[in-house]
């Protein structure tokens, strides 16, 4: 019986489900033992980057069986306790360099963070989620908060900041546009508030139940990624360093929230890109359009990523960057180079984009938007 038929079968009788997980050392067997289960044939393998799963019938009884690589994100399938760790200090305090080294076991070139860092760390079978802060303005997001929480919004130059240090201090303060936030306790009738004041934009979201969609951005090392995360993110283009694992942030467009997951795209890195794929609604690849030398490693990276089954419904955007750069590709040459038109099980778009000036960003994130919600543009 063909192992087709025997994935039909129990479709239509139920059997009992059970999971196995196959792991060891890399070339101990796992993948050609997993297959010689499923098809009993001895198939040719390469080293396994990520995972394989297929289901098993025996006795009429379905095994569900991923099989791992043989590096360290086995405890992903592990129901492993997770904590939460926050690291904070003060700048250059080594916060940045202490999760990395941990993370990754290297000493990492840092930049100042600007906003965060998270990274999973596992530690004797424990999971902790590690967010790392800039080290000011975000930590009150932490604590937990006092008795009574108010929020102070409007457009900039309304006097949010002046009324708050009124109230906080009985004082006229002089002020600066705010970036960020401040925060203050104050206390009326013996009742505690905290009164954070945002500024006027960007952070509103935080308080506003938005829906939540999560994009991971991969792309070739030196391709524009963390600086289209950041110029989107902060409207300001920031001087970057290649980036080791990842940077998150949350970006909020047309009360649609995005969680998005920059990654680090230089070659040893990209075998960890699938580790960051569970949950993602939308996959931005960011091509360096001066970059003819690397393009066609580029189609290989998103061939093979389209075909990762956490990402089967996930939406691709192609933002063709650098497009300031003299003899750049154009979207239509970029389109040809990666083949995207073969691309029959995803919805894809391309957008021309230059992570500087921020030109085609918000575009990009416009299709996004509207595949995702499946809402037409307003
Ligand atoms: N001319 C030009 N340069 C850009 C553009 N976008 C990014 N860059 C520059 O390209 C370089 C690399 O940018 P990054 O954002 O760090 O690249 P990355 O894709 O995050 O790289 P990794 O983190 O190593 O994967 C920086 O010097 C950026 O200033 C653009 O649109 N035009
Ligand atoms: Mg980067």
């Amino acid at each position: 019986m063909g192992a087709l038929m025997s994935r039909f079968w129990f479709m239509l009788f139920p059997a009992k489900e059970y999971k196995i997980v196959v792991v060891g050392l890399d070339n101990a067997g796992k993948t050609t033992t997993l297959y010689k289960l499923h098809l009993g044939e001895v198939v040719t393998t390469n080293p396994t980057v990520g995972s394989n799963v297929e289901e098993l019938v025996y006795k009429n009884i379905r095994f569900e069986t991923p099989i791992l690589s043989s590096t360290r994100f086995w405890f992903m399938l592990f129901p492993a306790k997770e904590y939460k760790i926050v690291v904070v200090g003060l700048d250059n305090a080594g916060k940045t360099t202490t999760l990395y080294k941990l993370h990754l076991g290297e000493v990492v070139t840092t930049n100042p963070t600007v906003g965060s860092n998270v990274e999973e760390l596992v530690y004797k079978n424990i999971r902790f989620e590690t967010p790392i802060l800039s080290s000011t303005r975000f930590w009150f997001m932490l604590f937990p908060a006092k008795e009574y929480k108010i929020v102070v919004v409007g457009l900039d130059n309304a006097g949010k900041t002046t009324t708050l240090y009124k109230l906080h201090l009985g004082e006229v303060v002089t002020t600066n546009p705010t970036v960020g936030s401040n925060v203050e306790e104050l206390v009326y009738k013996n009742i505690r508030f905290e009164t954070p004041i945002l500024s006027s934009t960007r952070f509103w979201f935080m308080l506003f139940p938005a829906k939540e969609y999560k994009i991971v951005v991969v792309g070739l090392d030196n391709a524009g990624k963390t600086t289209t995360l950041y110029k989107l993110h902060l409207g300001e283009v920031v001087t970057t360093n290649p980036t080791v694992g990842s940077n998150v942030e949350e970006l909020v467009y047309k009360n649609i929230r995005f969680e998005v997951w920059d990654l680090g795209g230089q070659e040893r890195l990209r075998t960890s890109w699938a580790t960051y794929y569970r949950g993602t609604h939308a996959v931005i690849a960011v091509i360096d359009s001066s970059d003819r030398g690397r393009i066609s490693v580029m189609k290989d990276e998103l061939f093979r990523l389209l075909g990762h089954e956490d990402l089967q419904h996930s939406v691709v955007l192609v933002f063709a960057n650098k497009q300031d750069i003299k003899d750049a590709m154009t979207p239509a040459e970029i389109t040809d180079a990666l083949s995207l038109h073969s691309i029959k099980d995803h919805d894809w778009h391309i957008q021309a984009c230059c992570a500087l000036t921020g030109e085609g960003l918000y575009d990009g994130l416009g299709w996004i938007a509207q595949r995702v919600t499946g809402k037409a543009p307003t």
